[in-house]
């Protein structure tokens, strides 16, 4: 059998079962319930401590300048007060920190922390190349985290227009000897016009701003009033494309996708997705493949994100893995930009390596 695992398959909306004060969030923190339905009972059931919010700050500037090189010197500066949106989805083994995290700039960042336990099994020496020997007689494999972002952006109402600023070296002259060459670097704007244009993958060669705007709706200057999407948690997916297993996790292809918003495009992945990987009922690719067009449309950013996990001895009693930065949206150019943003994460997936079941 070809599988891969996908964390869909566990029904993960239902694994923010409690947080606990003190633990998961601050003590000062409101809980927020949520109501599930399921087929363990014939009426919706109640969690009373799903979701936590908080307001605290990170302990470090979000803007600041002490000027002391003229004779009438000053400071101003301000600490990054955040409001933070917090769920956490145990999905077996597994515990998934989620946080929608609003600055005072504007900026929405969404950020994803795992922890829980490795899923070990008995080392062999045939499992030396996917892992260590963490105790006896354990062994927990090599694996890909990833995780698929549905970002609903609608900037200044929904019709809306994707752009890159690109980053590019210029040749130039030093402007009062023309004689000598110069180097620096300028940008160049590009608009996106089918969905298949803006697929993007990360490439270091070529950096560059994703920015999302309404062209008809611009600041006092005459500019666009657009959010940027700064994406920090990429990890390439090593699976070749549409052989073999891969077909079910065709959103990893690409570090950004952005498509037409329609109804019936809602999820990326399906709770089947880990037992129909050679036929998937939803695949991913198809929402780009009519490659229609995106300018001046309702958009969905589809984002993916990930780590490569290789187990080390501390890890067999608990494990937790640095905050992964996955998100960050932040307002460009005219700061009176304001974006009604909503985010829904969906399925995960987990590659194994070849010795895991
Ligand atoms: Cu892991």
């Amino acid at each position: 059998k070809e599988r891969i695992y996908l964390d869909s398959a566990s029904v993960s909306g239902l694994g923010n079962k409690a947080l606990v004060p003190g633990g998961d969030c601050p003590d000062s923190a409101t809980f927020i319930p949520s109501t599930v339905w399921n087929q363990h009972g014939d009426e919706p059931g109640r969690y009373d401590a799903a979701f936590c919010l908080f307001e605290m700050n990170n302990g470090y500037p979000l803007r600041r300048h002490m000027e002391y090189l003229k004779p009438n010197g000053f400071y101003g500066g301000m600490l990054d007060s955040v409001l933070t949106l917090r769920t956490i989805l145990v999905v077996g083994n597994y515990d998934y920190v989620i946080d929608f995290i609003f600055h005072q700039n504007g900026a929405i960042e969404t950020r994803l922390m795992s922890t829980g336990y490795i899923m070990g099994n008995v080392f062999r020496a045939v499992e030396r190349q996917y892992g260590f020997k963490l105790e006896n007689p354990l062994t927990a494999n090599l694996h890909h985290h990833m995780f698929h972002l549905k970002v609903d952006l609608d900037i200044s109402g929904t019709s809306n227009r994707y752009e890159t600023l690109n980053v590019e070296p210029m040749d130039t002259k030093v402007c009062w000897e023309k004689s000598r060459d110069y180097a620096q670097t300028k940008f160049t704007t590009h608009l996106k016009r089918t969905e298949q244009e803006a697929l993007y993958k990360y490439d270091f060669n070529h950096p560059k701003y994703h920015i999302v705007h309404n062209d008809a709706r611009r600041n006092q200057w005459g500019e666009k009033r657009a959010f940027r999407i700064d994406l920090s948690g990429m990890s390439k997916n090593l699976l070749p494309e549409g052989r073999f297993n891969e077909k079910a996790i065709s959103w990893a292809r690409h570090q950004i996708a952005v498509t037409k918003r329609k109804e019936n495009e809602f999820r990326s992945s399906s709770n089947y997705g880990m037992f129909d990987t050679l036929d998937p009922v939803v695949d991913f690719s198809t929402f780009y493949s009519d490659n229609e067009t995106i300018v001046d449309e309702d958009l969905v950013f589809w984002l993916s994100l990930g780590l490569h996990h290789i187990p080390h001895t501390w890890e067999t009693h608990d494990r937790h893995d640095p905050p992964l930065q996955l998100l960050q949206g932040v307002p460009q150019h005219g700061l009176q930009g304001r974006a009604v943003c909503r985010l829904q994460g969906q399925g995960g997936s987990r590659q194994g390596s070849p010795s895991r079941k």
